[in-house]
Order: C-alpha cells, then sequence, then structure tokens
C-alpha cells in the first residue's frame, strides 16, 4: 500500500490515517472539537497476534460431525483453507436447511460490528440467509434499549422519534433551567454513535449551558455518570429505584398542587388511575416521600426539595439507556415520560423528556435532510422471531411458549446459528448459560476479526476484515459528515471482508447473483450513495458523484433542526397532531398494556420489587455498565483499552468506607462473586461509587479458567458471569444485565494469569 493519509471513521470518531514502515499514524477529524481516545485502540490492532488470519474448524465438530456438544468453548482448532471452510459451512448450511427449513437457521446476529454502511456485518448475514435459504429466525429489539423500544410506542411514540429527534442540546444549552437526569449523562457513553461520528459536541454544550445558569441534577449510583463541566449536583440512588423516587416525586407534585392539571387534562390520559395508586386508594399504600426513602436511600426531605426544584422552572428529563436494562426497566422510562408530563414541559423549549439523550451520540443532535441507504436485506420468509435478549431460552428451551408485547409466541428449534459482528459471550448475561445454550446447537458459525470468546465457540470460524483493511462508506443519520472510508492497511493474514465471503457462499449455493446482483463491494458503495445523491437532488441539494466523493473523503450534508418536532406538533395543536398513541395523547395509563394482564408490567407505572435485592449473602449491588476504555468488547487487546487495566485485569471501583470494612486496599485482586460465578479484577477505591455498590464495566473478553464450569471463574473480569438471564419484564422481555448482587473479598494467594489474548489451542495446520 502505498503510504499517503487516508480518510475513515469508526463508531467512535472519524479521522486520518496514514501507514508507513508498519506504524499507524492516527490523527482526528478536524472538525472534531473533542475527540475519543477510544481512537488509539487503533494504533496496535491491524498486527496484534489475537486477530484471525485464517480460517479454522473446532477440532470435534469436524471430527465427529455436527451435533449438541459440551466441548464448544473447550476444543482446539484446526486451521484450514478458505476453499475447505466454504465447502464445510456451505453443505451444512444446505443440511439444516434442507432438514428443518430457514425455521432451524437463527440469523439475529447481534451486533453492532464496525462503522461502515455497507460492510455492517448483520445486514449481511441477514442478506445472505434471505437470498439463499429464504429467511432466517430473526431477533428484533437490541440491548441497548430492549425496553424503552416497546414501551414508548404504547405511552407516547417511536422510540427513534423519541430519542434521536428529541430535544437538542442545542436547544438544551439556550433554555432549560434544569437538567434531571436519571442515569446522568456520561461522555464515554456518548463518544460513540452507531455508523459513525465525526464532532464530539456533547461536553462544550454542557458546559454552555452550565455557564449559562442550567441547573444538572443526576440521580445515579455513580457520581462519574456526570461530566464535570456540568458543574452539577449529584444524587446518590440505590440501584434500580428510580421508579421508586419518580412515584414520590409525583406524590409530592400533586400533594402540593404544583402538578399542571391543565396539561394532563388537555394532553394525557390515565392520570386520575396514577393518582388513584399515589394515594394507595386500593392498598393503603401511599407512596410518599417517606415511602421512596426507605427504598431508594435517599432522604424524604431531600425528595421533597428535588420536587420543589422542578415546580415552576423549565425542566428537561432525561433517562438513560441503562435505567431500562434492567428488571422492570420499563418503569422508569415510563415515569420520566410522566414526570415532565406532570411538570407541563413536553413540548416547551428546552423542556420535557429527552429519553436517552447523553447515552449515545446520536442523540440531542440534528437529522441529516436524506440518510444514506442502507443495504437491502432482501425479503426474509418466515416470521419466527425472538426478543434479541432471549438467546439462551430459545435454545435451552425449543418448543416453549413465552410472553412478548402482547403475544404469545413459540420458541423455534434451532440447529445452526450464524453470526457475524458481534460478540454474545460479551453482551449477553449469565455466561454459563449462554455456554450450556449454544452446546445445544449443531453448529455455530462465526466471523470475526479476532479470536473473541464466542469465536472460541464457534465451530466454523471466517477471519474478516478490520474495517481499516477495506473501503466503506461512514456515517449516521444524524451525523453531518458522510465519510469515504479509504483503505489504510492490507488484510491481516487471509482474512476476507464478509460480504467477499457470504458472496463466495452464495456462489457454491447457486445464488450468488441473488446475493451480489453483479456488484462489487465498490459498485454497491456508489450504487447507495446514488440513491442518496438522486434524493438530495430532489430536495435541491446537488452533491458531487460519488469517484469525486471518495477522492474528498468527506462530504458534508445538509441537515433539518427539527429535534422535539414530536410532542412541540401536538402541544401546539393536539387535534392536528395526535400522537401516535392508542388514544393519540400520552398515556399514562394504557388500555393496551393492561389488557395484556402482565403482573410484571400493569396498565399504568408502579413500582415492582426486583427480584434481586442486596441481602447478607450478597450485600452488594454490582454496576455493569458501558465501559470508558473501548466500545462494548471492541478491540478490548487495543492500546488504550490495555492502558486502563491493571496487571492486565479490568478494574472494578467500590466505596472507601466499603473497602475498609472489607480489608481491601487500593490495586488488590478482588474476587467477585454470586451463584452464578466468580469474577478477578482490581480494585479501585473511589468516592465517586455510594456505598453498597461495586462498579465493574463490561468489555473485558471472558477468560474463564475452566471453560466447562458450571459456576466458571474468569480472570479478565467480564461481569457477565455474574449477572442474571431474565427478561426485563414478559412486555419487552428486553436485556437486564445492568445489575445484580454480588459479593466481594480481597483474592488471597496468587492470581492466575489473564489469558484472554492468548490463541486458543491450534493442533495442526492442514
Ligand atoms: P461488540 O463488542 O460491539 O458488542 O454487544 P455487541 O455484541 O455489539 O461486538 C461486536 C463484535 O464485532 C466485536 O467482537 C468485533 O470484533 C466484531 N467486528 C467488528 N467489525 C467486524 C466486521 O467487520 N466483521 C465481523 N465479522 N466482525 C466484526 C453490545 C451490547 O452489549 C450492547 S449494544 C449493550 S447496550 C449491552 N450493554 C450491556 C450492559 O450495559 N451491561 C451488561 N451487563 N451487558 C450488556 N450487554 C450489551
Amino acid at each position: 500500500m502505498t503510504a499517503t493519509r487516508v480518510m475513515h471513521s469508526s463508531h467512535w470518531g472519524a479521522f486520518s490515517a496514514l501507514r508507513q514502515d508498519d506504524r499507524l499514524e492516527i490523527a482526528p477529524f478536524s472538525g472534531d472539537p473533542d475527540p475519543s481516545p477510544l481512537l488509539k485502540n487503533f494504533d496496535n490492532a491491524l498486527r496484534h497476534p489475537i486477530r484471525l488470519s485464517t480460517p479454522m474448524v473446532r477440532r470435534g465438530w469436524l471430527e465427529n460431525g455436527p451435533g449438541p456438544t459440551d466441548r464448544r468453548g473447550a476444543d482446539e482448532y484446526l486451521a484450514i483453507s478458505w476453499s475447505e471452510a466454504y465447502a464445510l459451512a456451505a453443505a451444512e448450511l444446505q443440511r439444516v436447511a434442507a432438514d428443518g427449513g430457514p425455521e432451524a437457521v437463527f440469523g439475529g446476529s447481534y451486533g453492532w460490528s464496525s462503522a461502515g454502511r455497507f460492510h455492517h456485518a448483520q445486514s449481511q448475514v441477514h442478506r445472505f440467509l434471505n437470498t439463499t435459504i429464504g429467511g432466517y429466525v430473526r431477533s428484533v429489539n437490541s440491548y441497548s434499549s430492549g425496553a424503552a423500544s416497546v414501551i414508548l410506542p404504547h405511552i407516547v411514540g417511536d422510540m427513534n422519534e423519541i430519542a434521536r429527534r428529541g430535544v437538542s442540546w442545542k436547544e438544551i444549552a439556550r433554555y432549560s433551567e434544569v437538567v434531571l437526569s436519571f442515569g446522568g449523562l456520561a461522555l464515554k457513553n456518548s463518544q460513540v454513535a452507531s455508523g459513525g461520528l465525526s464532532e464530539h459536541t456533547e461536553r462544550g454544550f454542557i458546559q454552555q449551558a452550565a455557564q449559562r445558569g442550567t441547573q444538572f441534577i443526576s440521580v445515579s449510583p455513580l457520581q462519574s455518570d456526570l461530566p464535570e463541566e456540568a458543574r452539577g449536583e449529584w444524587l446518590a440512588i440505590r440501584p434500580g429505584t428510580d421508579a421508586a423516587l419518580i412515584l414520590a416525586l409525583l406524590q409530592v407534585l400533586k400533594q402540593r398542587q404544583w402538578s399542571d392539571e391543565d396539561f394532563l387534562a388537555r394532553y394525557c390520559v390515565g392520570w386520575d388511575k396514577l393518582v388513584a395508586y399515589l394515594n394507595g386508594e386500593e392498598d393503603g399504600l401511599v407512596r410518599d416521600a417517606a415511602w421512596a426513602a426507605e427504598i431508594c436511600a435517599i432522604p424524604a426531605a431531600r425528595i421533597e426539595a428535588l420536587a420543589e426544584q422542578l415546580h415552576g422552572r423549565r425542566v428537561i428529563i432525561s433517562m438513560a439507556h441503562s435505567l431500562q436494562r434492567a428488571e422492570h426497566g420499563e418503569q422508569p422510562v415510563w415515569l420520566g415520560l410522566v414526570l415532565a408530563a406532570v411538570l407541563g414541559q413536553p413540548g416547551l423549549p428546552g423542556g420535557g423528556y429527552a429519553y436517552a439523550l447523553g447515552a449515545l451520540g446520536h442523540y440531542g443532535k440534528h437529522h441529516n435532510l436524506v440518510s444514506f441507504p442502507a443495504l437491502p436485506q432482501g425479503t426474509n420468509g418466515i416470521d419466527r422471531l425472538i426478543p434479541v435478549a432471549r438467546i439462551s431460552d430459545m435454545l435451552l428451551h425449543p418448543g416453549e411458549t413465552f410472553n412478548y408485547n402482547g403475544r404469545q409466541l413459540t420458541y423455534p428449534r434451532i440447529k445452526l446459528a450464524w453470526w457475524a459482528g458481534g460478540n454474545p459471550f460479551h453482551h449477553h448475561q449469565d455466561l454459563a448459560r449462554l455456554r450450556r445454550a449454544f452446546s445445544r446447537l449443531d453448529t455455530l458459525i462465526v466471523h470475526e476479526i479476532a479470536w473473541t470468546a464466542t469465536a472460541r465457540h464457534a465451530d466454523i470460524v471466517f477471519p474478516a476484515t478490520l474495517t481499516l483493511e477495506r473501503e466503506d462508506v461512514g456515517g449516521a443519520p444524524t451525523d453531518r459528515h458522510l465519510i469515504a472510508m479509504q483503505r489504510v492497511a492490507l488484510p491481516y493474514g487471509a482474512a476476507q471482508d464478509d460480504y467477499t465471503i457470504f458472496s463466495e457462499l452464495a456462489r457454491r449455493l447457486g445464488k450468488e447473483t441473488a446475493f451480489t446482483e453483479g456488484r462489487s463491494a465498490r459498485e454497491w458503495q456508489a450504487h447507495l450513495y446514488q440513491q442518496m445523491q438522486d434524493k438530495l437532488q430532489q430536495q435541491g441539494v446537488r452533491v458531487p458523484d460519488f469517484e469525486l466523493f471518495w477522492q474528498r473523503g468527506v462530504l458534508a450534508l445538509p441537515q433539518v433542526e427539527d429535534g422535539g418536532r414530536l410532542l412541540r406538533n401536538f402541544r401546539a395543536d393536539p387535534g392536528q397532531h395526535p400522537l401516535p398513541t392508542p388514544s393519540g395523547k400520552i398515556e399514562i395509563f394504557s388500555a393496551t398494556i393492561d389488557s395484556f394482564g402482565y403482573a410484571d408490567c400493569p396498565g399504568h407505572p408502579v413500582w415492582l420489587a426486583p427480584q434481586q435485592q442486596a441481602d447478607d449473602r450478597h450485600p452488594f449491588y454490582l454496576i455493569a455498565n458501558q465501559p470508558a476504555s473501548k466500545l462494548h468488547s471492541q478491540l478490548d487487546f487495543g492500546c488504550y483499552s490495555v492502558s486502563q487495566k491493571r496487571d492486565g485485569r479490568e478494574v472494578c471501583r467500590i466505596h472507601p468506607d466499603d473497602a475498609r470494612d472489607k480489608g481491601i486496599e487500593e490495586g488488590d485482586i478482588v474476587e467477585i462473586s454470586n451463584q452464578r460465578g466468580t469474577v478477578l479484577a482490581s480494585a479501585a477505591l473511589s468516592r465517586q461509587v455510594m456505598p453498597g455498590v461495586l462498579q465493574l464495566p463490561t468489555g473485558a473478553w471472558y477468560d474463564p479458567v475452566d471453560p466447562l464450569a458450571e459456576r466458571p471463574l474468569c480472570r479478565h473480569g467480564n461481569p457477565n458471569v455474574l449477572t442474571l438471564d431474565i427478561g426485563t419484564s414478559s412486555l419487552s422481555q428486553g436485556c437486564s444485565g445492568q445489575i445484580t448482587v454480588v459479593q466481594i473479598r480481597r483474592y488471597e494467594g496468587k492470581a492466575p494469569q489473564v489469558r484472554a489474548f492468548e490463541l486458543p489451542r491450534i493442533v495442526a495446520v492442514r
């Protein structure tokens, strides 16, 4: 490759790159006011020995044939040629599809993969399965927002409309008097946006707002969830109890006659039913500040004072994704909206409800006039689905029924799962259970750039290129720069693009043209660009042709400043612009949800105690949140990620008082455990964590001492060993991995060495 500086992009920022003499120099995009340190993870990624350089097959699968087995995760691998790998995978897909049809193939393939609109791995899997075998069992919703994406349409409108076209940061900086944020506005989260992000603007807007006098209040067990620039107030809350706090705020607002009854009467349905619940009319339990104080560990007087701080001010309520990634995660989402409504704020400039503001770099931004199109996925001939986080349930309980959003569905009998661009041994809960679930498959096929734990459980592993090794177009609908992702380096070893892999497999299955439509990757990118160009042209906007865009590397796109439009239009004229709910109004009571009859998600928001509560055996709440040093588990072996570990282990924060009680000192290796397993981590003492709480981020690659153990010990610090694998409720069945309960103690003796970035046993190269 010639040594010239080229443009490229990632979920955590656009950049230019120069590769010379095996060194990679990365410079953030010149227009980015606050680039992410995550860019440093690329520095050593291209040639890291943990990359996959050639196709691999699991020895047991090759020798014994497909079928359920306990060896996944503990077996050896054989390096094979591309033609052998293609032959094995194509024949196996054919066999499974012939025996069981597309219903036997799981193509949900959840995961963020890499930026780049065309090579988006999950879309490639879907298109491949649709065009070759006519479909697959799919997954719906996401690990990010499983509960919110299901409940929001019932009570106010589509989640993307609420979150991606919500009140903008610009407006908040200009108008909001109070930003009350449940779960905070951590910049480590908004530094990332799926598809690409060229400008990190959150810090600047928060600074502007704070300088103008906006009061930021962050309700969270972690002080670090609010950036210092906000100069805000931290209200420490017991994990998972925000619903109780908000109910008490509502009760105080109502009792003091601070509720905006005119707004509630005109724009909402069901306030009377919630008031009856707040007043305990049926069960005699009044949900007042004293009641909530017991549950959420915030003094009653502080709750009452908070209600007073909100009354009569321009308030925006923000609700982080993380709150709904927990048992009964629907409730805080619903109650945040109700609180905004009771304060009469929705639709006012800088006021109302900002679901997920700060949770990703997409939110609080403006939308492009025309979005770059996605790769068409073809038609899925079957209608079988699971909510994405029910993967283990599906594999362990085929044929059993489950509830989901008013429907009763049956888990299919899956024989083959095909995964590209995701890491379930990062993203799923209770990893020992996930291993048992994957052991039920006949075959697991994985495309990966490196030997993640998911690749180590696969039967056939295809080595995929890193984005830096291929061309693509980077951008998100909320990012005003479209980036030509020019190739920086040649592929590692024999790695190939997912598109190339699927094209060859489709050819062997006699479906090449259906899959490729006769286009190369570059031709697809030009074709998709042309569609965007035509749409812009229809709106009177001229942009250069693809080739010129490619040479220039960046295209500035026109945007529309229509943040908050749904609720603004609704407020201006509810008759003309009703909400897309059954009543056309904000649903404080939902007759639809009520009709489902779910005890764990009734017709109006409630407080429901979680089944996971700290007790003598498990006295600590563990917050397993998003990491600051990488995106999820991506490039965990990258320079920046590794620099933030200690002794190669993930860092767990603990309050100094708790540490003293437990005899734990800064830098000690600790053992965090519950009935599902044990995790080792390095202890960091911090007053930013409330007492009784531990914080261990997700993302450390799963590294079990004994992969087959019923209760595994992860040397590296992956908290999903410990999290419970249950849905948020019967309504959404979302991921509830954010909070669990654990014990902690100092690790005595010599701790086992971390081996997450060592190769598995590769017994022979054939
Ligand atoms: P990533 O680490 O992004 O995690 O889960 P997700 O599976 O998305 O995985 C992407 C994988 O794709 C990586 O292994 C990467 O190497 C691979 N990859 C990258 N580019 C390519 C490519 O071009 N081709 C192929 N074939 N592979 C590629 C994230 C999920 O985790 C999410 S979104 C959330 S919000 C959840 N968060 C939590 C949480 O807060 N707490 C807990 N306990 N658990 C969670 N899990 C969820």
